[in-house]
């Protein structure tokens, strides 16, 4: 029997945009065929599908192709939504969406901007990691307020800002995890830790060998050894 053609996502385990866009798969059931690239030894078929040959990528069965990772979050939440993700228990989607502009920004201002100078501040001539380090905090400031209301970001209960933020304070928190330990956002750290420690996190982390082509296909999301 021949199944039918399943959608092709292009990841990488690390990225935190490929990270967001597989919790969201996850999440939904959606069942795609992955294909782990490498950075620096991208497919010519991730090349041909979307140029710009940032992952993630999603390539569906009528051609059609997803490049943000947060297009590709509200594809899958938007077929099954079994968490409420799209409707958290305070806020809006809209409202959810404006945050993630503020992570995802590379402008002087955005998170995303600050984290990638403090991180790497080799790639960047001139960055002064610690500046782009106080600068970063200041957005997880903003989120310790929010979390100190109700614990998650938009309420009590993990929605998509909490999946499509985490990823990234995730990476900002590595870069220096003392520094970050030490300073005073129980909220925070808590918030991170679960994530983090949630089994939902360690399935989608699950490790891939690189895509070659002509490999067999590899079925994402893994079996869930818990059947939830
Ligand atoms: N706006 C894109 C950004 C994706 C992105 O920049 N991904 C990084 C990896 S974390 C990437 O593919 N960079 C290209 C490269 O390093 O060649 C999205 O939301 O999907």
């Amino acid at each position: 029997m021949t199944r039918a053609a399943l959608p092709l996502l292009y990841s990488f385990r690390r990225c935190p945009y490929a990270i967001r866009a597989r919790l969201a798969i996850a999440a939904s059931g959606q069942q795609v065929e992955l294909r782990e690239i490498k950075l620096r030894d991208k497919p010519p078929e991730l090349i041909a599908a979307s140029p710009k040959a940032t992952v993630p990528v999603l390539v569906l069965p009528d051609g059609q192709v997803l490049e943000q990772s947060i297009d590709i979050m509200l594809w899958a939440l938007r077929w099954r939504d079994p968490y409420c993700w799209l409707t958290p228990s305070s806020g809006t989607l809209e409202d959810m969406l404006a945050l993630v502009a503020c992570n995802d920004s590379n402008r002087e201002g955005g998170f995303k901007h600050h984290l990638d100078r403090y991180k790497y501040p080799n790639r960047y001539p001139g960055a002064d990691a610690e500046r782009h380090r106080g600068a970063g905090a200041v957005f997880l400031l903003h989120l310790e307020d929010r979390l100190a209301s109700t614990g998650c970001l938009f309420g009590s209960r993990p929605a998509l800002a909490d999946m499509a933020i985490a990823p990234f304070v995730r990476q900002f928190a590595a870069t220096d995890p003392d520094w970050f330990a030490g300073q005073a956002w129980p909220r925070l750290h808590s918030w991170l830790s679960a994530f983090t420690a949630s089994p939902r996190f360690e399935r989608i982390m699950a490790k891939y060998p690189q895509w070659m082509s002509g490999h067999a296909p590899t079925l994402f999301p893994p079996e869930d050894p818990c059947g939830a």
